[in-house]
């Protein structure tokens, strides 16, 4: 099965879990778009009664009310579940994601839900984060190439995400570096610094938050708990 197929089938498995009256954060990228699109055609079917959509992306947002999903900004009160795709997988959960540029929504929107369910097929699957993804690092845009110099005196390659004539502005308006991570590093720590560092606003660090992830392969959907 193609790839496209095997992450319709992972996000399909999460869209399941949705039920009448939840709160349900919606995730971001291309993965997420078919939960989202699952969801929807639920609600649209008269499956879901009272549920609540809060979105990680403007690009989200739009794509869930195009169902008639009504969605609501983040406030303080719990999320039952959030689904939403990432980058990198780790053995413990552990997950790079931001690639899509909405890692601070999303950040922002998943620690408040009761259950993080990932999705994604299995070229995410790493045995340690950093070896297939840079780790995205959103940065203020104001004084950014100071920023990027901190960044830098951190030992930090990597290069500010611009992937045409400007660089890459995410729905705060902020940019996105794109940090190499080094051969070994502790990623709690690493993400304490990151965090410590002036201009710094959001690491694509998602530790210890998934509860389990849909991890399509070839051979059929993985489903993986922390
Ligand atoms: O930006 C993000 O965190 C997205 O979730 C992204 O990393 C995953 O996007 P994909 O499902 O299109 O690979």
């Amino acid at each position: 099965a193609d790839l496209e197929h095997l992450k319709k089938e992972a996000a399909e498995r999460a869209a399941a879990l949705v039920t009448s009256g939840m709160r349900v954060g919606l995730g971001t990228g291309s993965t997420a778009k078919y939960a989202i699109e699952a969801i929807g055609r639920r609600f649209q079917a008269g499956e879901l009664s009272g549920v609540v959509g809060v979105a990680t992306s403007e690009a989200s947002d739009v794509l869930a009310r195009s169902f008639g999903l009504p969605i609501e900004a983040l406030d303080p009160r719990p999320l039952d579940i959030a689904i939403d795709g990432a980058d990198e997988i780790d053995p413990q959960l552990n997950l790079i994601k931001g690639l899509g540029g909405a890692l601070l929504r999303e950040k922002l929107t998943e620690v408040q839900a009761r259950r993080l369910v990932i999705i994604a097929d299995h070229t995410k699957l790493v045995t340690r984060l950093g070896e297939k993804a840079p780790l995205p690092v959103e940065i203020a845009r104001f004084g950014f190439l100071s920023t990027i110099e901190r960044l830098r005196a951190l030992g930090l390659g990597g290069r500010l995400r611009q992937p045409g004539a400007q660089p890459y502005l995410t729905d705060n308006g902020n940019y996105i570096f794109d940090a190499q991570l080094p051969e070994q590093f502790d990623a709690a720590a690493l993400e304490r610094t990151l965090k410590g560092t002036l201009g710094v606003i959001e690491t694509g660090f998602f530790l210890g938050m998934a509860e389990r992830a849909f991890v399509a392969a070839p051979d059929g959907v993985q489903e993986l708990v922390r």
